[in-house]
């Protein structure tokens, strides 16, 4: 069985330990495909937060309080940086940190796409699933705010600077025009045998990898989606401020009915949510509720034997 997973950072992340869980309990085998629309380049570096969430945590390498970035990290770098009041002082980046970012951007500026440099960091961490990123092209959430007049800024200064904390217009996702899926991402959506919607913000995460062309048409194999909201509440995360910008309740029902049955133009098979929302209807599509907190691997692992029982 080969299992797709659309996936956001830390969210998907911790998801992604249940779903590699299962895959070693059946021998089935798991792709990820990364959201890419928080990357950024600062002070020269690329980073792609998601992809290293996801690579950090399979890799036994996050910081599991922060949620983001390296267990164990030092900032001596982030120090000298701020003694230069070189910007943004606003985004920390930690010295182990650095060195993946460092790799990553000298890979891509000798002309390697962001999928052979995941590829190649992953050789040391060995993550137990093939990730991917979403696509190998530019391709960046940017956020339109009311801030002394319209004007857009990166989704990581709307993120980390504000905390989401401004008046939204809108998520721009820039490059979603041309961009195309990164090598190896139409191929495991055309060999997958179910694909698997992270409990990741909706908008944000999971919003911009349905956004790259030819994406959404790429997913014939079943599709079943995991709510990311608990009794209306985000399970982590700011997902009740992108989703309101969006004009869509904080309910596990509203997203589903975002993401939309496969029937009536939207990508939903199945769509589970917390036992606590028990009753939720998204029109077309097969709902039920199983306890989605994802408080260990084995109980994660049960949420994926939950989706694969359900097709
Ligand atoms: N999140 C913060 O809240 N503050 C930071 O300074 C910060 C730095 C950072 C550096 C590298 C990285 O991979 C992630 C980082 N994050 C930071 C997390 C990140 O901004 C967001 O949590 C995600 O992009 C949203 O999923």
């Amino acid at each position: 069985m080969h299992i797709v997973v659309l996936a956001g950072g830390i969210g998907g992340a911790r998801f992604l330990t249940g779903v590699r869980a299962y895959a070693r309990e059946t021998g089935a085998e798991v792709t990820a495909i990364v959201n890419v629309g928080d990357d950024v380049t600062m002070h020269g570096l690329r980073i792609c937060p998601d992809l290293d969430s996801v690579m950090y945590t399979l890799g036994g390498a996050a910081d599991p309080e922060r949620g983001w970035g390296r267990v164990g990290e030092t900032w001596a770098v982030k120090d000298e940086l701020a003694a230069y009041a070189a910007e943004p002082t606003w985004f920390g980046l930690g010295d182990k940190d650095i060195a993946t970012h460092l790799v990553r951007s000298q890979m891509l500026n000798a002309g390697y796409p962001l999928s052979a440099v995941t590829e190649a960091l992953c050789q040391r961490w060995q993550p137990g699933v093939r990730m991917l990123p979403a696509t190998d092209d530019r391709f960046e959430t940017h956020v339109v705010v009311d801030l002394d007049g319209e004007k857009a800024i990166h989704f990581q200064e709307w993120w980390v600077r504000h905390r989401g904390d401004v008046p939204t217009k809108r998520f721009v996702f820039v490059g979603a025009d041309t961009a195309k899926p990164a090598a190896g991402v139409l191929e495991a959506l055309a060999t997958a045998d179910l694909v698997l919607v992270a409990p990741s913000n909706p908008v944000v995460s999971i919003g911009p990898i349905l956004a790259v062309p030819g994406l959404r048409a790429a997913l014939t194999a079943p599709v079943v989606g995991f709510s990311p909201i608990i009794g209306g509440s985000p399970v982590r995360g700011m997902a009740d401020k992108c989703l309101a910008v969006l004009g869509v309740a904080c309910t596990a029902a509203a997203v589903g009915g975002m993401y939309g049955a496969r029937g009536d133009g939207g990508i939903l098979d199945g769509w589970l949510v917390d036992s606590t929302d028990a009753g939720a209807s998204v029109a077309g599509v097969t709902v039920k509720a199983v306890p989605l907190w994802m408080t260990d691997e084995q109980t994660t692992a049960d949420m994926v034997r939950a989706a694969v029982e359900l097709v």
